[in-house]
């Protein structure tokens, strides 16, 4: 623990839901206690990819017993139009269709079944217009959702006529579904004046209310929207819970009930976006002894049918082009195409392990070729302290080299290199892979405009303290982080200390729960509301105490000390006496991160507060004959700064690495030519179970005492432990090759057992 902190009370706090979660005492949108007169809403979703809308029959589904009312676009009342950054989304289809499962009517029964049943009876006649599935397609067609982005550093023309070694390639990753254990869903009714109220299960509050008034025609004070966590989120609902609030609040509102829509896992998996899909190719060059010198690569993101997050997403790919090592010629183009699937969203990473997957095959490629080990290519290249990034920034408190070197000397690389190489040698039908993957992730938002929260705290007259705050409790544990703030703070016992629900009417104009940073964010705020209230106590304090203002208070474990002595006041009464005094006991507090700032018409700047870093040792085995395969262990080294709270950043460490997994290794997405989900069920998409989980995972915390933009020093953890995943993707790909050294594999992920099986006998 830092000297940042003097309690240092909750380093190993429990997250403060485990009990209830356990319990099944925790409230989803779906265990809210329902309203009398609560009527319940479904989608019918296009059943073509692409098409022009000739006819919408809802006649029988209109005449079905129980059916309340149908909706089409024509009830709304306002505009008809949810997209976010760019406005190119209906809420429901107009005219055209341009997805499969696209939303064009909701019906509004009486009860979830007959909405489900209703829905069935409705009949659309579809002219089919021409289907896109593949991005590289759809660029080849002039299909972008945005305009295509450059990232470029020094001259790589110059620098490939001097390099050694020059590959070219391609490489893709695969989607992924996100598989929130609590499906999409909204509960809304109509409140006074004119104005509707949402439950929503969002990452972005802000963002379901900005869409539902515009939607709605209403100003946004009259939109409320509250959430008292989610079951998972994983990005998924950072853009996309807003059509389920936008719909579930445009039924309650055109027809004044409330309104229920929470969706069926298979309609959910079947009409939301997922990760981006990419593929992309590089040309790297490197010098005689290894040093990458150039890179020149072209991302193809699969954006779907409408922007969404795409655009962004696209950033965070260039600025995670390099990973965690240091470039110094760099030429990267990425372009989001139009698709008709879904559109596609953010997903823990945010585009940035598509861009770092992409650096990895390339020096895998490299070192296959030039017959070394990658692990060898990589640890040359590995970012210092003073390189520069691409776009700009320069690595500053760079613990790129500490996490690899620690790793390799803590786990004895050398010793696991011999056992794998013994294996191999003695070993036929079952052959080992090793892999080490290093990663660097860029903590903010990349828009710079998004970096800010705030809290709102009150202490009670009887000592105990309520918090809201614009953060999204979604699993992560940010309010157990938040009650840690205010309990440190106040020097309190955190039991004193309440989470309220993220509500738009308490804490407003929020960006979402995302990019890692909204401890961060909302713990900086949280601190200054707390600091604001503490030091109208201390001078409570120092009056009560007959001090003057040069006394230094402090209050620990609930009591006052004055110059370092414990006095008798407790923090009790210290609050009893400010509130007889009259003195303001509640604040709000506005943070937003100093420094960061990006130039996109140059593509440089210093957009991140800071990066996190880390390296992964994995080792798989590949059974031969059958192509599946296990992890036997992934041993880290990550840079947790100093963590606040050692039990949720394991969790958050162990939970990202096997998602990563899931998604290098298993989870292979299928559309088919006229895009339709084939894989729509868990039947179909495989994700990580217990067995896939690696039979040992080892994380070591490598303590940094910097940097002070990180709440309390505790580095955000919420994304870059996914990256670690590409380790196994690698892991597999090398213990094919010890079976077959001439294995022709596409660099393309998820690495199924299909693809190893084709790789074993290629
Ligand atoms: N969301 C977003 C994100 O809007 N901007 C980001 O930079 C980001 N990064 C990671 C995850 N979500
Ligand atoms: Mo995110 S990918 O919603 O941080």
């Amino acid at each position: 623990m830092t000297k940042d902190i003097k309690q240092g009370i909750a380093k190993s706090m429990k997250n403060i839901d485990s009990a209830n979660h356990v319990t099944g005492k925790s409230i989803y949108v779906d265990d809210i206690p329902v309203r009398v007169g609560t009527l319940y809403a479904c989608a019918y979703g296009s059943p073509m990819a692409h098409g022009k809308i000739k006819n919408v029959d809802t006649k029988a589904a209109a005449e079905h017993a129980g059916v309340y009312s149908i909706i089409t676009h024509k009830d709304i009342p306002g505009e008809n139009q949810i997209g976010g950054i760019i406005q190119d989304e209906p809420l429901l289809a107009e005219g055209e269709v341009h997805f499969q499962g696209q939303p064009i009517v909701l019906v509004i029964a009486e009860t979830e079944a007959i909405a489900h049943a209703a829905v069935k009876k409705i009949k659309v006649e579809i002219d089919p217009l021409p289907v896109i599935v593949d991005p590289r397609e759809a660029f080849a067609k002039g299909e972008l959702l945005s305009t295509p982005r450059t990232f470029s550093l020094g001259d790589t023309k110059k620098a490939f006529a001097k390099c050694a070694h020059v590959f070219e390639g391609q490489a893709e990753s695969g989607g992924q579904e996100h598989l929130y254990i609590e499906t999409q869903g909204a509960y809304a009714y109509p409140t006074e004046h004119g104005s509707v109220r949402i439950s929503s299960s969002t990452q972005g509050p802000t963002q379901v209310q900005r869409a539902t008034a515009k939607v709605l025609g209403l100003p946004m004070n009259k939109v409320e929207v509250d959430v008292t966590r989610l079951g998972g989120g994983f990005g998924g609902k950072e853009d996309q819970a807003t059509p389920w609030g936008a719909m579930a609040a445009l039924a309650a509102f055109v027809l004044q009930r409330p309104i229920k829509y929470v969706l069926h896992r298979m309609e959910d998996m079947k009409m939301t976006g997922k990760r981006n899909p990419y593929t992309s190719d590089y040309k790297i060059g490197l010098d005689k002894d290894l040093k990458i010198v150039a890179l020149e690569s072209t991302y193809y993101q699969n954006g779907g049918a409408a922007a969404d997050l795409s655009p962004a997403i696209l950033e965070r790919t260039l600025f995670h082009l390099n990973n965690s090592y240091f470039i110094p010629n760099v030429q990267a183009t990425a372009n989001s195409c139009r698709t008709n699937l879904p559109p596609n969203t953010a997903f823990r990473g945010f585009g940035g392990p598509q861009g770092m997957f992409v650096i990895e095959a390339a020096i895998a490629h490299a070192a296959k070729e030039l017959g070394v080990d990658a692990i060898d290519i990589q640890r040359k290249n590995l970012l210092a302290e003073g390189d520069e990034f691409p776009y700009g920034q320069i690595a500053e408190g760079c613990e790129a080299i500490n996490c690899w070197d620690e790793a390799v000397e803590r786990y004895d690389l050398e010793k696991i290199k011999k056992e794998v190489v013994a294996f191999n040698e003695k070993n036929t039908q079952f052959k080992k892979g090793l892999s080490l993957m290093p990663i660097c992730f860029g903590i903010s938002f990349t828009n710079t405009q998004m970096n800010n929260a705030r809290a709102l705290v009150h202490v009670y007259s009887d000592g105990s303290v309520g918090v809201s705050t614009g953060a999204i409790e979604m699993g992560q544990g940010v309010n157990t982080k938040m009650v840690q703030v205010a309990a440190e703070i106040f020097g309190l016992d955190p039991k004193r200390v309440k989470l309220e629900s993220t509500n738009t009417t308490r804490v407003a104009n929020t960006s979402p729960s995302a990019a890692s940073a909204t401890a961060d964010l909302n713990g900086k705020a949280l601190a200054i509301a707390c600091n604001d209230i503490l030091a109208r106590l201390k001078k409570v304090a120092q009056d009560n105490l007959g001090h003057d203002e040069k006394t230094a208070i402090e209050i620990k474990h609930e009591t006052v000390f004055a110059n370092n002595k414990k006095t008798k006041l407790t923090w009790h009464e210290l609050v009893q006496a400010a509130f007889m005094a009259r003195v303001n006991l509640s604040a709000k507090g506005h943070y937003a991160t100093p420094r960061i700032n990006f130039d996109k018409t140059k593509e440089k700047g210093h957009p991140f507060a800071y990066h996190v870093y880390g390296t992964a040792i994995t080792v798989a085995t590949v059974d031969c004959v059958r192509g599946t395969y296990e992890f036997d262990c992934v041993k880290l080294v990550h840079d947790f700064g100093a963590s606040m709270n050692r039990i949720i950043d394991l969790g958050q460490t162990e939970g990202g690495l096997v998602q990563g997994i899931g998604w290098m290794t298993m989870e292979e997405l299928m559309y088919n030519k006229e895009g339709r989900l084939l894989s729509n069920a868990l039947s179909t998409y495989k994700v990580p179970d217990i067995y896939a989980v690696p039979r040992e995972i080892d994380v070591h915390f490598l303590n940094t005492d910097n940097p002070n933009l990180a709440i309390f020093r505790s580095k955000a953890v919420g994304e870059p432990p996914l990256m670690y995943g590409i380790g196994a993707y690698f892991a597999i790909r090398n213990a094919v090759e010890s079976f077959n050294p001439k294995a022709k594999m596409a660099y393309s992920a998820p690495i199924t057992p299909e693809k190893v099986l084709m790789g074993l006998y290629s």
